[in-house]
Protein backbone atom coordinates (compact mmCIF):
# COMPACT_ATOMS: atom_id res chain seq x y z
CA UNK A 1 0.00 0.00 0.00
CA UNK A 2 1.40 3.33 -0.84
CA UNK A 3 -0.17 6.95 0.52
CA UNK A 4 -0.47 9.01 -2.46
CA UNK A 5 -1.19 12.27 -0.78
CA UNK A 6 -2.59 12.67 2.82
CA UNK A 7 -5.85 11.38 3.09
CA UNK A 8 -6.04 9.07 0.51
CA UNK A 9 -4.36 5.77 -0.15
CA UNK A 10 -4.32 3.50 -3.17
CA UNK A 11 -4.17 -0.06 -3.08
CA UNK A 12 -2.10 -2.18 -5.45
CA UNK A 13 -3.87 -5.22 -4.46
CA UNK A 14 -7.32 -4.16 -3.64
CA UNK A 15 -8.79 -7.82 -3.48
CA UNK A 16 -6.17 -8.81 -0.68
CA UNK A 17 -8.71 -8.28 2.88
CA UNK A 18 -5.61 -7.34 4.91
CA UNK A 19 -4.88 -4.42 2.38
CA UNK A 20 -7.77 -2.69 2.63
CA UNK A 21 -7.43 -3.14 6.27
CA UNK A 22 -4.00 -1.17 5.91
CA UNK A 23 -5.66 1.59 4.10
CA UNK A 24 -8.45 1.81 5.89
CA UNK A 25 -6.64 2.16 9.05
CA UNK A 26 -4.57 5.04 7.45
CA UNK A 27 -7.45 7.11 6.62
CA UNK A 28 -8.99 9.83 8.47
CA UNK A 29 -12.72 10.39 7.63
CA UNK A 30 -13.17 14.36 6.32
CA UNK A 31 -14.65 16.82 9.48
CA UNK A 32 -18.21 15.87 8.29
CA UNK A 33 -17.34 12.28 9.53
CA UNK A 34 -17.48 10.90 5.62
CA UNK A 35 -15.52 8.21 4.36
CA UNK A 36 -15.68 6.45 0.45
CA UNK A 37 -13.66 4.50 -1.93
CA UNK A 38 -13.30 3.92 -5.21
CA UNK A 39 -12.63 0.45 -5.84
CA UNK A 40 -12.13 -1.77 -9.29
CA UNK A 41 -14.50 -4.16 -9.65
CA UNK A 42 -15.21 -7.07 -13.00
CA UNK A 43 -18.42 -8.00 -13.65
CA UNK A 44 -20.37 -4.61 -14.51
CA UNK A 45 -23.04 -5.41 -16.91
CA UNK A 46 -22.15 -4.01 -20.71
CA UNK A 47 -22.66 -0.16 -20.74
CA UNK A 48 -21.69 0.19 -17.36
CA UNK A 49 -18.88 2.07 -15.91
CA UNK A 50 -19.54 2.56 -12.00
CA UNK A 51 -21.49 0.77 -9.87
CA UNK A 52 -22.63 2.01 -6.25
CA UNK A 53 -22.69 0.48 -2.99
CA UNK A 54 -24.50 2.59 -0.19
CA UNK A 55 -27.96 2.53 1.90
CA UNK A 56 -29.87 2.62 -1.04
CA UNK A 57 -30.90 6.92 -0.70
CA UNK A 58 -27.24 7.84 -0.50
CA UNK A 59 -26.54 5.29 -3.08
CA UNK A 60 -29.07 7.03 -5.90
CA UNK A 61 -27.63 10.67 -5.00
CA UNK A 62 -24.10 9.35 -5.75
CA UNK A 63 -25.25 7.68 -9.40
CA UNK A 64 -27.27 10.76 -10.23
CA UNK A 65 -24.02 12.77 -9.67
CA UNK A 66 -22.11 10.27 -11.45
CA UNK A 67 -24.25 10.00 -14.53
CA UNK A 68 -24.28 13.64 -15.16
CA UNK A 69 -20.86 13.73 -14.99
CA UNK A 70 -21.14 10.56 -17.95
CA UNK A 71 -20.35 8.18 -16.13
CA UNK A 72 -23.37 5.04 -16.99
CA UNK A 73 -24.01 3.87 -13.59
CA UNK A 74 -25.52 0.34 -12.51
CA UNK A 75 -26.59 -1.57 -9.24
CA UNK A 76 -23.98 -4.14 -8.34
CA UNK A 77 -23.78 -6.68 -5.43
CA UNK A 78 -20.08 -6.94 -5.62
CA UNK A 79 -18.92 -9.15 -2.37
CA UNK A 80 -16.17 -7.18 -2.68
CA UNK A 81 -17.23 -4.13 -2.43
CA UNK A 82 -19.57 -4.94 0.50
CA UNK A 83 -16.22 -5.74 2.52
CA UNK A 84 -14.82 -2.73 1.45
CA UNK A 85 -17.96 -1.06 2.73
CA UNK A 86 -17.61 -2.78 5.99
CA UNK A 87 -14.01 -2.24 6.38
CA UNK A 88 -14.76 1.61 6.05
CA UNK A 89 -17.19 1.16 8.48
CA UNK A 90 -15.18 0.21 11.18
CA UNK A 91 -13.09 3.75 10.52
CA UNK A 92 -15.53 5.65 9.89
CA UNK A 93 -17.71 8.35 12.66
CA UNK A 94 -19.92 9.18 10.09
CA UNK A 95 -21.59 8.34 6.51
CA UNK A 96 -20.01 5.55 4.57
CA UNK A 97 -20.04 5.12 0.74
CA UNK A 98 -18.09 3.12 -1.96
CA UNK A 99 -18.11 3.27 -5.92
CA UNK A 100 -16.94 0.25 -8.07
CA UNK A 101 -15.53 1.60 -11.27
CA UNK A 102 -14.41 -1.80 -14.07
CA UNK A 103 -11.11 -1.82 -15.00
CA UNK A 104 -10.29 0.96 -13.10
CA UNK A 105 -6.63 -0.39 -11.95
CA UNK A 106 -5.64 -0.18 -8.55
CA UNK A 107 -8.15 0.65 -5.74
CA UNK A 108 -8.08 4.12 -4.16
CA UNK A 109 -9.30 5.30 -0.72
CA UNK A 110 -10.10 8.84 -0.15
CA UNK A 111 -11.24 10.48 2.55
CA UNK A 112 -10.41 14.38 1.21
CA UNK A 113 -12.86 16.55 1.98
CA UNK A 114 -11.68 18.69 -1.37
CA UNK A 115 -11.27 16.44 -4.48
CA UNK A 116 -7.95 14.53 -5.27
CA UNK A 117 -6.20 17.40 -7.23
CA UNK A 118 -4.32 14.64 -9.73
CA UNK A 119 -5.28 11.26 -9.74
CA UNK A 120 -2.96 8.38 -9.63
CA UNK A 121 -1.25 7.03 -12.60
CA UNK A 122 -3.01 3.82 -14.22
CA UNK A 123 -6.82 5.51 -13.40
CA UNK A 124 -8.93 5.90 -16.73
CA UNK A 125 -11.46 8.86 -16.93
CA UNK A 126 -13.76 7.56 -15.78
CA UNK A 127 -11.86 7.20 -12.81
CA UNK A 128 -11.02 10.74 -12.39
CA UNK A 129 -14.62 11.60 -12.58
CA UNK A 130 -15.99 9.03 -9.96
CA UNK A 131 -13.07 9.97 -7.69
CA UNK A 132 -13.65 13.98 -8.20
CA UNK A 133 -17.88 12.80 -7.60
CA UNK A 134 -16.52 10.98 -4.48
CA UNK A 135 -14.66 13.73 -3.24
CA UNK A 136 -17.60 15.79 -3.39
CA UNK A 137 -19.67 13.47 -1.49
CA UNK A 138 -17.05 12.94 0.97
CA UNK A 139 -16.95 16.88 1.60
CA UNK A 140 -20.54 16.91 1.90
CA UNK A 141 -20.98 14.72 4.40
CA UNK A 142 -22.20 15.73 8.13
CA UNK A 143 -24.51 16.32 10.56
CA UNK A 144 -27.67 18.63 9.05
CA UNK A 145 -31.01 20.07 10.10
CA UNK A 146 -33.81 19.52 7.39
CA UNK A 147 -36.67 22.32 7.67
CA UNK A 148 -39.92 20.79 5.92
CA UNK A 149 -42.42 23.82 4.72
CA UNK A 150 -45.98 22.81 5.40
CA UNK A 151 -48.00 23.00 2.95
CA UNK A 152 -46.29 21.55 0.44
CA UNK A 153 -46.58 18.90 -2.81
CA UNK A 154 -50.12 17.97 -3.85
CA UNK A 155 -53.60 20.84 -3.59
CA UNK A 156 -56.44 19.79 -4.04
CA UNK A 157 -56.22 20.34 -7.54
CA UNK A 158 -53.83 17.98 -8.36
CA UNK A 159 -54.97 15.38 -6.26
CA UNK A 160 -58.58 15.35 -7.88
CA UNK A 161 -56.94 15.39 -11.67
CA UNK A 162 -55.01 12.27 -10.41
CA UNK A 163 -58.05 11.05 -8.79
CA UNK A 164 -59.86 10.97 -11.91
CA UNK A 165 -57.38 9.76 -14.07
CA UNK A 166 -57.47 6.82 -11.48
CA UNK A 167 -61.10 6.13 -11.53
CA UNK A 168 -61.52 6.35 -15.52
CA UNK A 169 -59.07 3.53 -15.62
CA UNK A 170 -61.18 1.50 -13.11
CA UNK A 171 -64.80 3.06 -14.45
CA UNK A 172 -63.84 2.42 -18.01
CA UNK A 173 -60.83 0.22 -18.17
CA UNK A 174 -57.53 1.29 -20.07
CA UNK A 175 -56.61 2.63 -22.10
CA UNK A 176 -57.62 6.13 -20.78
CA UNK A 177 -56.47 8.79 -22.63
CA UNK A 178 -55.29 11.90 -21.54
CA UNK A 179 -54.20 14.81 -23.37
CA UNK A 180 -50.95 16.47 -22.17
CA UNK A 181 -49.65 15.63 -18.96
CA UNK A 182 -52.48 15.15 -16.55
CA UNK A 183 -50.13 17.78 -14.40
CA UNK A 184 -46.44 19.03 -14.75
CA UNK A 185 -44.68 16.11 -12.63
CA UNK A 186 -42.62 12.97 -14.67
CA UNK A 187 -43.14 10.37 -11.53
CA UNK A 188 -47.17 11.56 -11.69
CA UNK A 189 -47.11 10.44 -15.60
CA UNK A 190 -45.01 7.81 -15.24
CA UNK A 191 -46.92 6.26 -12.50
CA UNK A 192 -50.03 6.42 -14.36
CA UNK A 193 -48.58 5.50 -17.58
CA UNK A 194 -48.03 2.02 -15.61
CA UNK A 195 -51.59 1.73 -14.74
CA UNK A 196 -52.79 1.91 -18.17
CA UNK A 197 -52.86 5.94 -18.89
CA UNK A 198 -51.66 7.26 -22.08
CA UNK A 199 -50.54 10.47 -22.52
CA UNK A 200 -51.14 12.57 -25.69
CA UNK A 201 -50.37 15.62 -27.06
CA UNK A 202 -53.58 16.61 -29.14
CA UNK A 203 -56.95 14.62 -29.43
CA UNK A 204 -56.39 13.28 -32.87
CA UNK A 205 -53.93 10.82 -31.73
CA UNK A 206 -56.94 9.38 -29.84
CA UNK A 207 -58.80 6.38 -31.14
CA UNK A 208 -62.27 7.13 -32.38
CA UNK A 209 -64.33 6.22 -29.11
CA UNK A 210 -61.58 6.11 -26.41
CA UNK A 211 -61.63 7.70 -23.24
CA UNK A 212 -59.87 10.78 -22.72
CA UNK A 213 -59.27 12.85 -19.95
CA UNK A 214 -58.90 16.45 -20.53
CA UNK A 215 -55.76 17.74 -17.96
CA UNK A 216 -56.02 20.03 -14.65
CA UNK A 217 -54.17 23.36 -16.65
CA UNK A 218 -57.57 23.34 -18.25
CA UNK A 219 -58.41 23.56 -22.18
CA UNK A 220 -59.41 26.25 -24.89
CA UNK A 221 -63.32 25.52 -26.44
CA UNK A 222 -62.29 24.37 -29.30
CA UNK A 223 -59.89 21.30 -27.79
CA UNK A 224 -63.00 20.71 -25.67
CA UNK A 225 -65.41 20.43 -29.02
CA UNK A 226 -62.51 18.24 -30.45
CA UNK A 227 -62.06 15.86 -27.42
CA UNK A 228 -66.12 15.68 -27.60
CA UNK A 229 -66.38 15.09 -31.12
CA UNK A 230 -64.09 12.35 -31.00
CA UNK A 231 -64.12 10.17 -27.53
CA UNK A 232 -66.26 8.04 -26.37
CA UNK A 233 -66.35 9.73 -22.79
CA UNK A 234 -65.02 12.64 -22.42
CA UNK A 235 -63.98 13.38 -18.18
CA UNK A 236 -62.70 17.02 -18.17
CA UNK A 237 -59.76 16.96 -14.99
CA UNK A 238 -59.64 21.15 -15.44
CA UNK A 239 -58.92 22.07 -11.90
CA UNK A 240 -62.14 24.18 -10.28
CA UNK A 241 -59.80 27.51 -9.59
CA UNK A 242 -58.46 27.58 -13.48
CA UNK A 243 -62.95 27.32 -14.27
CA UNK A 244 -63.17 29.86 -12.26
CA UNK A 245 -60.94 32.34 -14.39
CA UNK A 246 -62.47 30.93 -17.34
CA UNK A 247 -65.70 31.85 -16.27
CA UNK A 248 -64.37 35.36 -15.37
CA UNK A 249 -63.16 35.73 -18.44
CA UNK A 250 -66.42 34.78 -20.39
CA UNK A 251 -68.32 37.41 -18.36
CA UNK A 252 -66.07 40.21 -18.85
CA UNK A 253 -65.86 39.65 -22.54
CA UNK A 254 -69.38 39.28 -22.35
CA UNK A 255 -69.75 43.19 -20.68
CA UNK A 256 -67.78 44.34 -23.71
CA UNK A 257 -63.86 44.79 -21.65
CA UNK A 258 -60.95 43.62 -23.60
CA UNK A 259 -59.13 41.35 -20.69
CA UNK A 260 -55.43 41.55 -19.98
CA UNK A 261 -54.31 37.83 -18.72
CA UNK A 262 -51.18 38.41 -16.34
CA UNK A 263 -49.20 35.09 -17.48
CA UNK A 264 -46.71 33.41 -19.67
CA UNK A 265 -48.02 33.20 -23.40
CA UNK A 266 -46.68 29.39 -23.52
CA UNK A 267 -48.33 27.88 -20.44
CA UNK A 268 -51.17 25.40 -21.47
CA UNK A 269 -53.05 27.56 -18.48
CA UNK A 270 -52.89 30.59 -20.22
CA UNK A 271 -53.75 28.56 -24.01
CA UNK A 272 -56.47 27.44 -22.48
CA UNK A 273 -57.99 30.84 -21.28
CA UNK A 274 -56.92 32.87 -24.02
CA UNK A 275 -59.04 30.55 -26.05
CA UNK A 276 -62.38 31.13 -23.69
CA UNK A 277 -61.69 35.29 -25.20
CA UNK A 278 -60.19 34.16 -28.76
CA UNK A 279 -59.63 38.10 -29.91
CA UNK A 280 -60.35 40.04 -26.56
CA UNK A 281 -56.99 39.35 -24.95
CA UNK A 282 -53.83 40.45 -24.43
CA UNK A 283 -51.04 38.42 -22.54
CA UNK A 284 -48.39 39.93 -20.51
CA UNK A 285 -46.05 38.73 -18.14
CA UNK A 286 -44.23 41.91 -16.73
CA UNK A 287 -44.24 45.51 -15.96
CA UNK A 288 -42.49 46.03 -19.34
CA UNK A 289 -44.70 45.03 -21.54
CA UNK A 290 -47.92 46.43 -19.72
CA UNK A 291 -46.40 49.71 -21.11
CA UNK A 292 -46.06 48.03 -25.11
CA UNK A 293 -50.12 47.17 -24.37
CA UNK A 294 -52.44 49.00 -27.34
CA UNK A 295 -54.91 50.23 -25.63
CA UNK A 296 -56.27 53.86 -25.34
CA UNK A 297 -57.67 55.27 -22.35
CA UNK A 298 -60.95 55.37 -22.65
CA UNK A 299 -60.99 51.13 -23.86
CA UNK A 300 -63.46 49.16 -21.12
CA UNK A 301 -60.66 46.79 -20.09
CA UNK A 302 -60.24 43.95 -17.19
CA UNK A 303 -57.04 41.80 -16.25
CA UNK A 304 -56.78 38.35 -14.96
CA UNK A 305 -54.23 36.12 -13.76
CA UNK A 306 -52.82 32.55 -14.15
CA UNK A 307 -53.19 30.86 -11.13
CA UNK A 308 -49.78 29.85 -10.46
CA UNK A 309 -47.83 32.89 -10.41
CA UNK A 310 -45.80 35.09 -7.64
CA UNK A 311 -47.23 36.75 -5.52
CA UNK A 312 -44.93 39.74 -5.41
CA UNK A 313 -43.86 39.42 -9.09
CA UNK A 314 -47.60 39.77 -10.17
CA UNK A 315 -48.50 42.67 -7.38
CA UNK A 316 -45.77 44.65 -9.65
CA UNK A 317 -47.37 44.26 -12.91
CA UNK A 318 -50.46 44.88 -11.51
CA UNK A 319 -49.28 48.36 -10.08
CA UNK A 320 -48.18 49.06 -13.80
CA UNK A 321 -51.90 48.36 -15.19
CA UNK A 322 -53.92 49.88 -12.48
CA UNK A 323 -51.09 53.33 -13.27
CA UNK A 324 -51.39 53.27 -16.91
CA UNK A 325 -55.03 51.80 -17.23
CA UNK A 326 -57.06 53.58 -13.89
CA UNK A 327 -60.63 52.49 -15.14
CA UNK A 328 -59.30 48.38 -15.27
CA UNK A 329 -61.15 46.07 -13.52
CA UNK A 330 -60.61 42.43 -12.41
CA UNK A 331 -61.30 39.38 -9.76
CA UNK A 332 -61.59 41.03 -6.33
CA UNK A 333 -57.46 40.21 -5.43
CA UNK A 334 -56.23 38.04 -7.88
CA UNK A 335 -56.43 34.62 -9.65
CA UNK A 336 -53.75 33.25 -7.74
CA UNK A 337 -54.70 30.12 -6.25
CA UNK A 338 -54.59 29.48 -2.34
CA UNK A 339 -51.94 26.54 -2.95
CA UNK A 340 -49.73 28.88 -4.80
CA UNK A 341 -49.84 31.37 -2.30
CA UNK A 342 -49.47 28.84 1.02
CA UNK A 343 -46.53 26.90 -0.84
CA UNK A 344 -44.71 30.54 -1.50
CA UNK A 345 -45.40 31.85 1.90
CA UNK A 346 -44.01 28.89 3.49
CA UNK A 347 -40.91 28.49 1.05
CA UNK A 348 -40.28 32.41 1.92
CA UNK A 349 -40.56 31.26 6.06
CA UNK A 350 -37.57 28.49 5.15
CA UNK A 351 -35.48 30.93 2.99
CA UNK A 352 -35.38 33.07 6.15
CA UNK A 353 -33.90 30.37 7.65
CA UNK A 354 -31.90 28.07 5.58
CA UNK A 355 -29.00 27.93 4.17
CA UNK A 356 -30.04 26.37 1.19
CA UNK A 357 -33.71 25.64 -0.09
CA UNK A 358 -34.37 22.64 -2.42
CA UNK A 359 -37.37 22.58 -4.27
CA UNK A 360 -39.23 19.56 -5.42
CA UNK A 361 -40.90 19.13 -8.70
CA UNK A 362 -40.68 18.94 -12.72
CA UNK A 363 -38.67 21.63 -14.64
CA UNK A 364 -42.40 22.63 -16.97
CA UNK A 365 -44.04 22.74 -13.46
CA UNK A 366 -45.23 26.50 -13.01
CA UNK A 367 -46.16 26.87 -9.46
CA UNK A 368 -42.78 24.68 -8.49
CA UNK A 369 -40.16 27.75 -10.91
CA UNK A 370 -42.16 30.30 -8.74
CA UNK A 371 -40.72 28.47 -5.77
CA UNK A 372 -37.62 28.18 -6.18
CA UNK A 373 -37.56 32.20 -7.63
CA UNK A 374 -39.56 33.01 -4.23
CA UNK A 375 -36.84 31.81 -2.34
CA UNK A 376 -33.83 33.25 -4.35
CA UNK A 377 -35.83 36.62 -4.34
CA UNK A 378 -35.66 36.12 -0.61
CA UNK A 379 -32.11 35.93 -0.26
CA UNK A 380 -31.40 31.93 -0.33
CA UNK A 381 -29.64 29.73 -2.23
CA UNK A 382 -32.69 27.45 -3.75
CA UNK A 383 -32.19 24.66 -6.47
CA UNK A 384 -34.80 22.77 -8.34
CA UNK A 385 -34.96 18.75 -7.64
CA UNK A 386 -37.03 16.30 -9.80
CA UNK A 387 -35.97 13.91 -7.23
CA UNK A 388 -33.24 12.61 -5.17
CA UNK A 389 -31.09 11.82 -7.79
CA UNK A 390 -30.72 15.22 -8.85
CA UNK A 391 -29.22 16.50 -5.57
CA UNK A 392 -26.04 17.84 -6.14
CA UNK A 393 -22.96 17.42 -3.03
CA UNK A 394 -21.89 20.28 -4.47
CA UNK A 395 -24.83 22.24 -3.08
CA UNK A 396 -24.51 20.90 0.10
CA UNK A 397 -21.07 21.45 1.46
CA UNK A 398 -21.14 23.77 4.33
CA UNK A 399 -24.46 23.94 4.09
CA UNK A 400 -26.08 22.54 7.93
CA UNK A 401 -29.83 23.83 7.63
CA UNK A 402 -31.70 22.98 4.18
CA UNK A 403 -35.09 23.96 3.87
CA UNK A 404 -37.04 21.21 1.42
CA UNK A 405 -40.73 21.97 -0.25
CA UNK A 406 -42.13 20.65 -3.19
CA UNK A 407 -44.14 22.08 -5.84
CA UNK A 408 -48.50 21.03 -6.29
CA UNK A 409 -47.60 18.87 -8.61
CA UNK A 410 -44.71 17.17 -7.02
CA UNK A 411 -45.93 13.62 -4.86
CA UNK A 412 -44.64 14.08 -1.19
CA UNK A 413 -42.81 10.70 -1.56
CA UNK A 414 -40.50 12.65 -3.58
CA UNK A 415 -39.62 14.93 -1.20
CA UNK A 416 -39.36 11.85 1.62
CA UNK A 417 -37.15 10.18 -0.66
CA UNK A 418 -34.93 13.30 -0.77
CA UNK A 419 -34.66 13.78 2.95
CA UNK A 420 -33.64 10.41 2.91
CA UNK A 421 -30.43 11.06 0.06
CA UNK A 422 -29.84 14.48 3.05
CA UNK A 423 -29.69 11.38 5.86
CA UNK A 424 -27.21 9.35 3.55
CA UNK A 425 -24.49 12.57 4.02
CA UNK A 426 -24.96 12.18 7.76
CA UNK A 427 -27.23 12.06 11.18
CA UNK A 428 -30.40 14.42 10.21
CA UNK A 429 -33.01 16.33 12.15
CA UNK A 430 -36.17 17.28 10.51
CA UNK A 431 -38.24 19.95 11.39
CA UNK A 432 -41.86 20.80 10.34
CA UNK A 433 -42.30 24.69 9.14
CA UNK A 434 -45.68 25.51 9.31
CA UNK A 435 -47.23 28.85 7.88
CA UNK A 436 -50.65 27.54 6.81
CA UNK A 437 -53.35 25.00 7.46
CA UNK A 438 -55.37 23.20 3.89
CA UNK A 439 -58.21 21.50 4.19
CA UNK A 440 -59.61 22.37 0.79
CA UNK A 441 -60.91 19.30 -1.53
CA UNK A 442 -63.25 19.44 -4.64
CA UNK A 443 -65.62 17.32 -5.57
CA UNK A 444 -65.32 14.79 -8.78
CA UNK A 445 -66.98 15.09 -11.91
CA UNK A 446 -69.82 13.11 -11.77
CA UNK A 447 -68.69 11.04 -14.47
CA UNK A 448 -66.31 9.65 -12.56
CA UNK A 449 -68.32 9.45 -8.83
O1 LIG B 1 -47.25 24.42 -14.37
P1 LIG B 1 -48.28 24.56 -13.30
O2 LIG B 1 -47.79 24.98 -12.00
O3 LIG B 1 -49.44 25.40 -13.78
O4 LIG B 1 -48.96 23.12 -13.14
P2 LIG B 1 -48.59 21.86 -12.25
O5 LIG B 1 -49.22 20.71 -12.94
O6 LIG B 1 -47.18 21.80 -11.95
O7 LIG B 1 -49.33 22.11 -10.86
C1 LIG B 1 -50.74 22.13 -10.76
C2 LIG B 1 -51.30 23.40 -11.24
C3 LIG B 1 -52.25 23.50 -12.18
C4 LIG B 1 -52.98 22.34 -12.72
C5 LIG B 1 -52.59 24.80 -12.74
F1 LIG B 1 -53.32 25.46 -11.87
FE1 LIG C 1 -55.82 24.28 -8.78
FE2 LIG C 1 -54.08 25.93 -7.61
FE3 LIG C 1 -53.60 23.36 -7.68
FE4 LIG C 1 -53.51 24.78 -9.94
S1 LIG C 1 -52.14 24.96 -8.18
S2 LIG C 1 -54.42 22.78 -9.65
S3 LIG C 1 -55.16 26.26 -9.53
S4 LIG C 1 -55.33 24.36 -6.61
Amino acid sequence: MALARPGMAVVASPDTPEAWEEAVASLAPSPGGGLGALVPVGGLPDGVTAGVVAEEAGARLLAGCLERRGVPTGALGDARLWAVQAALQRAANGPVAVVGLAGSGPGVLCSTPAPPTAVPEGLGSSAALALAVLGEWVAASGAREVLLAAPRSFCAGVERAIEIVERALERFGPPVYVRRQIVHNQHVVAELEAKGAVFVEEVEEVPPGATVVLAAHGVAPAVREQAEARAGVVVDATCPLVAKVHREARRFAAEGRQVVLVGHADHEEVQGTVGEIEGRVQVVASPEEVAELPFGPEEPLAYLTQTTLALDETAEVLAALRARFPGIVGPSADDICYASQNRQDAVRALARRADLVVVVGSENSSNTARLVEVAQRSGCPAELVEDDGDLDPRWLAGRRRVGVTAGASAPERLVQAVVGALGSLGPLTVREVRTAEEHVRFTLPRKVR
